[in-house]
């Protein structure tokens, strides 16, 4: 396999010869993480300050809560002023024009108490004609398919030439992140609807497969362009979030920006004794006011000059080559008498080279001498994230996807995956008035397989990804009533007991079966007599077959994962590819039981993983085992949430109870 971080790779492990600490490495040259037109090192940093999205309104009636929204296009300041606006998507409240906002604004659910929204997809122009996508969609990929018609949509669609990105009305279906609902609520991959537009292309289909099944089954007479999920809350009080889940362009509707905070508080799993930092914003509060529970999204996005989203329109990006230097005819190719397989646009990764905190690059956030409660979410699309603060101020870990963990965990730095929550206080109450503290991040700018940054990995360019927010230190304006936090009181957890069944899965990567390369002066050039496969061409899901080989599978493969209603079981995921992956499995929020390397002795989960969680890390050449109930019967999916690889076949349909 060649591809540019295999490549990277061979080059560090050859050069490096001895491995030297990143803190003592001096004079140390990062080379620019490529991306768009704007150069990372001219925004300047800590010019804006951090927004607070405020919470979302609704109909609040007396035993649910009500809410419409929709997904829209508009402009954002997202670079600091003076520089230009981008274009965005978002969510907002419908009829609430100044709700619209990356990120959206917060869902406050209580416990038990039924939240029904209205999902519209209104991505379309003032005249009711659609809008393209924003972002370069890769046609060839089993995805959505809305050119294919009835008969063609999710699919993988054959072309008998190499297409540009599709241009059409762009499908949505809104997935509430760790939400324990029905299938029909779940935002299922081929349930997604374009808008209602006028100029719908005929032919097209303008709903997925499974929104036309869910709305006959359970009759819900959803109306062309929007659905109605209903969720019912319960489940522990925790940080959700909800985003697109729209089949094969996940990954560029969540990178536009639709994506918002979800929380559940009250109930049995809440706060058992002590108070906590808050209040968060409510319903109308303003952006910037004064907080001490703050919900912080971390992105990587890459820009323009103009101030657009950059995204790659070319699988040469991922390989570090000019389009012309990879000379690999797609789709199809005759020149070693073989169709091509391999995706044109689709990247296997993508490492954004600006940091984005709730809507802004490298905002600014004013504290006072207190504690603060920050529901960190990794928003990224394929990079972990290693915060730390620069001068060396703990983070008190109380909470994850699951809600809290049994007890408070102090930590010098947060390992949070893409997907991954960590609800975290920090204590400024002895820091100097004045002080001014960088929020570093110490993750790599490439895929993730574990380990310690400087030792394992390179850790990110400390001028750009390295950095992600400033805390500006002032003085308290009042007594803080907040417990310390190691003397919080969690709730307790009740462990799910014994497994009723025991599953092996497996993560994979797959090669081209017919493209076949050779690397000549820096290019990566089609060689019909080489044996050297491009790729990744796609990372899949898949079983294990008896003696410990796996069997990997596709998305259109039959169900293998099939739950009886109520089991309890464990997964266990085996990793084969080089990578990290964090696995998301829908529905359910799981215990870590532990990890194995293939030819090692089982370690514990890690201390913040000790309580329920909904996306966990998969190491390469482990089995990472967890543990869930599966209480609710229907469909649903697991994927990995490395969203370039969910998109391109690392997901797998999942069926509870009898197969109908
Ligand atoms: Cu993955």
């Amino acid at each position: 396999m060649l591809s540019r971080r295999r490549l990277l790779k061979l080059g560090a492990a050859t050069g490096a010869g001895l491995l030297v600490p990143w803190r003592f490495s001096v004079g140390r040259a990062y080379a620019a993480i490529p991306g768009g037109s704007l150069d990372p090192r001219s925004i300047s940093k800590y010019q804006m300050p951090l927004i607070i999205p405020p919470a979302m309104p609704g109909k609040f009636l007396k035993k649910m809560d009500q809410y419409m929204i929709a997904v829209r296009q508009f402009q954002q300041q997202i670079l600091p002023g003076g520089m230009p606006m981008t274009t965005v998507w978002s969510y907002g409240s419908v009829g609430h024009p100044g709700t619209f906002n990356y990120p959206a604004f917060t869902i406050e659910a209580r416990w038990n108490r039924p939240v029904q929204v209205v999902w519209r997809n209104e991505l379309v122009d003032a005249k009711g004609t659609y809008l393209p996508h924003i972002l370069p969609v890769d046609p060839t990929l089993h995805w959505a398919n809305p050119p294919g018609g009835i008969a063609g949509r999710d699919m993988r669609p054959m072309f008998s030439a190499t297409p540009g990105p599709y241009t059409g009305p762009v499908p949505i279906v809104t997935h509430v992140h760790g939400a324990h609902t029905r299938e029909d609520s779940d935002g299922y991959a081929e349930a997604w609807y374009l808008p209602d537009a006028k100029n719908i292309p005929a032919g097209y289909a303008r709903t997925g497969t499974y929104f036309d099944i869910f709305n006959a089954k359970y009759e819900h007479g959803w109306e062309p362009g929007a659905a109605a999920f209903k969720y019912p809350n319960n489940q522990r009080a925790t940080t959700l979030w909800y985003h697109d889940h729209s089949l094969g362009m996940t990954r560029l509707n969540v990178y536009a920006g639709p994506a918002g905070f979800y929380l559940i508080r009250g109930g049995p799993d809440d706060l058992a004794g002590g108070v906590l930092p808050g209040p968060a914003p409510g319903v109308g509060d303003n952006p910037f006011g004064t907080y001490y529970e703050i919900p912080i999204a971390i992105q990587d996005r890459s820009f323009n000059a103009d101030g657009s989203l950059f995204y790659p329109d070319t699988r040469a990006f991922f390989e570090g080559l000019d389009p012309t230097q990879l000379q690999i005819p797609f789709i199809p190719t005759d020149a070693c008498d073989r169709p091509s397989d391999v995706s044109p646009i689709w990247n296997p990764e993508f490492f954004g080279n600006a940091m984005v905190v709730n809507g802004r690059t490298w905002p600014y956030l004013e504290v006072e001498q207190r504690r603060y409660r920050f529901r960190f979410l990794n928003g990224c699309n394929s990079r972990f994230l290693i915060l730390k603060m620069d001068n060396g101020l703990p983070f008190y870990q109380i909470g994850a996807e699951g809600g809290f963990l049994p007890e408070p965990v102090m930590l010098n730095e947060l390992l949070i995956a893409p997907a991954e929550r960590a609800d975290v206080i920090v204590d400024f109450t002895n820091v100097l008035a004045g002080t001014e503290i960088i929020l570093q991040n110490f993750g790599p700018d490439e895929p993730f397989g574990g380990g310690t940054p400087g030792v394992d990995f390179d850790p990110s360019d400390p001028d750009t990804t390295g950095q992600v927010m400033q805390f500006r230190v002032v003085s308290a304006s009042g007594s803080d009533p907040s417990t310390p936090p190691m003397d919080l009181v969690l709730p307790a957890i009740t462990p799910l007991g014994s497994a009723d069944n025991t599953r092996v899965v497996s993560l994979n990567e797959e090669e081209s079966k017919t493209v076949f390369v050779t690397e000549q002066d820096g290019n990566i050039v089609l060689d019909c007599s080489s044996t050297t496969p491009f790729g990744p061409t796609a990372a899949l899901l898949g079983t294990m077959n008896g003696g410990g080989t796996p069997n990997p599978l596709k998305w259109m493969d039959e169900i293998t994962e099939n739950p009886a209603l109520g089991a309890t079981e464990v997964w266990e995921i085996h990793n084969f590819t080089e990578d990290a992956h964090p696995i998301h499995v829908h529905l359910v929020q799981f215990e870590v039981v532990n990890r194995q390397p293939f030819d090692g002795t089982a370690y514990g989960p890690e201390p913040w993983e000790t309580g329920f969680k909904d996306t966990v890390i998969a190491y390469p050449g482990e089995i990472t085992r967890i543990k869930a109930r599966f209480d609710v019967g229907g469909l649903y999916v697991w994927h990995c949430h490395i969203v370039e690889h969910e998109d391109n076949e690392m997901m797998r349909p999942y069926f509870i109870g009898p197969m109908p």
